[in-house]
């Protein structure tokens, strides 16, 4: 079932190297190609939580977000503390409506003063942040521009991208940022990206430098074994790292994503007196790691309802076979009344009935 890409569902500029190396299936995130599978899911999972690997995570698309008012407009649509934000930093940003309901999870990088990226997660953030800042006659200048992350991720990294972008790499610290030199351009290069497993993004700008990058990042490893891969299911969900139109929607507070740590904004955010009664009331429901008995799962294409004496109490989103810990792995979203760790459910999936069981930390 191969995708049909057209000007719609957007080629990147990697993607001529992610065919290459055999990519066996793709999705569509922001519009745009998303590899999900290059070898087997555990085979990925495996290489990547001992060698290196280059995603090709353009379809993390930037919004930009520059003029005089663009700190204002970042402080209206994030409940994080903006203004404390340092001009090397990045910043994992839930973004809600004014119900405090989850419109994306983006990362914020600075860029300067009056300049801001918006790293998205899938959904088209960049419409809100238009509507926002037309109906307030903001002076800013909204635009996707042509940036492109390319995640090296992996044990190895750290040593993959010193060979290219040299030693300075080791001084970048988890979500700070800084430019490094590439065939005389720079590049935004950040410690960060979708794994446990450490490693770096780098905001490719000009999608013509996509493939030198590429290649050169390939010459440079192959004594460090590096393979290309993507964002792992299986690896994702041991280490809990959630996702935007999966694991959580607009009818999710990031409360009950368990993002309310990065709800520290002094500001009069959207969505800041809703969010406050969520603190005052507590979430009635939560995210939690969740483990399945039995044989390993397929993937579920639609909500697993979790249920506790004939009673759907919650409902799973992302399920994984790991390799590592033996069991089922999954996230799933818990009524409070059977959300402590230990607790025993019931889980109806297309193999039919099993035991779930409630945890209270994710595997990695
Ligand atoms: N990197 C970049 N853009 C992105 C993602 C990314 N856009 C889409 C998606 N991923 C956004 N969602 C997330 C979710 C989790 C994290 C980053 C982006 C993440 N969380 C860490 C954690 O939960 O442990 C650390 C958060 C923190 O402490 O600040 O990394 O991956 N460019």
């Amino acid at each position: 079932m191969p995708v049909f890409p057209s000007r719609r569902v957007r080629e990147t500029p990697f993607t001529p190297g992610v065919r290459a190396a055999g990519a066996k299936a793709f999705t569509v995130y922001n519009h745009m190609l998303l590899p999900t599978v290059f070898e087997s899911l555990e085979a990925d999972c495996a290489h990547l939580k001992r060698h290196v690997q280059l995603w090709d995570v353009a379809c993390e698309r930037q919004v930009s977000i520059k003029g005089p008012d663009a700190e204002r407009l970042m402080r209206l649509i994030s409940p994080r503390d903006i203004g404390r934000m340092q001009a090397d930093q990045c910043y994992y940003v839930p973004c809600v409506d004014a119900a405090g309901g989850m419109l994306n999870d983006p990362v914020a990088v600075r860029r300067g003063p009056d300049h801001f990226w918006l790293s998205l997660a899938d959904s088209d953030l960049l419409l809100w942040a238009l509507g926002v800042a037309t109906a307030l006659g903001l002076d800013v200048e909204i635009t996707e521009p042509d940036v492109s992350p390319l995640a090296v991720q992996g044990p190895k990294a750290e040593a993959l991208m010193e060979r290219v972008f040299g030693p300075e790499v080791h001084d970048i610290r988890f979500f700070r940022y800084r430019e490094l030199p590439f065939e005389g351009r720079t590049f935004v290069v950040a410690r960060s990206g979708w794994s446990k497993q450490g490693g770096f993004e780098i905001y490719v700008e000009g999608a013509e430098y996509g493939m030198p990058l590429w290649d050169a990042l390939f010459a440079a490893g192959e004594d460090l074994n590096v393979r290309a891969g993507c964002p792992n299911q299986i690896e994702r969900i041991e280490s809990g790292l959630l996702s935007y139109g999966s694991d959580m929607r607009r009818e999710n507070t990031p409360y009950e994503c368990g993002l309310g740590r990065f709800c520290n904004s002094p500001d009069e955010f959207i969505g800041r007196a809703a969010l406050a009664r969520e603190v005052a009331n507590g979430p009635k429901r939560i995210i939690r790691p969740v483990e399945i008995a039995g044989e390993p799962l397929g993937t579920p294409t639609n909500v697993w309802p979790l249920f506790a004496d004939g009673r759907q109490v919650g409902q799973v989103t992302s399920v994984a076979f790991s390799p590592d810990f033996g069991v089922n792995v999954a996230i799933g979203m818990v009524d409070r009344s059977h959300w402590d760790a230990g607790t025993q459910l019931e889980i109806v999936t297309p193999d039919g009935m099993r035991q779930a069981l409630v945890r209270d930390r994710f595997w990695n």
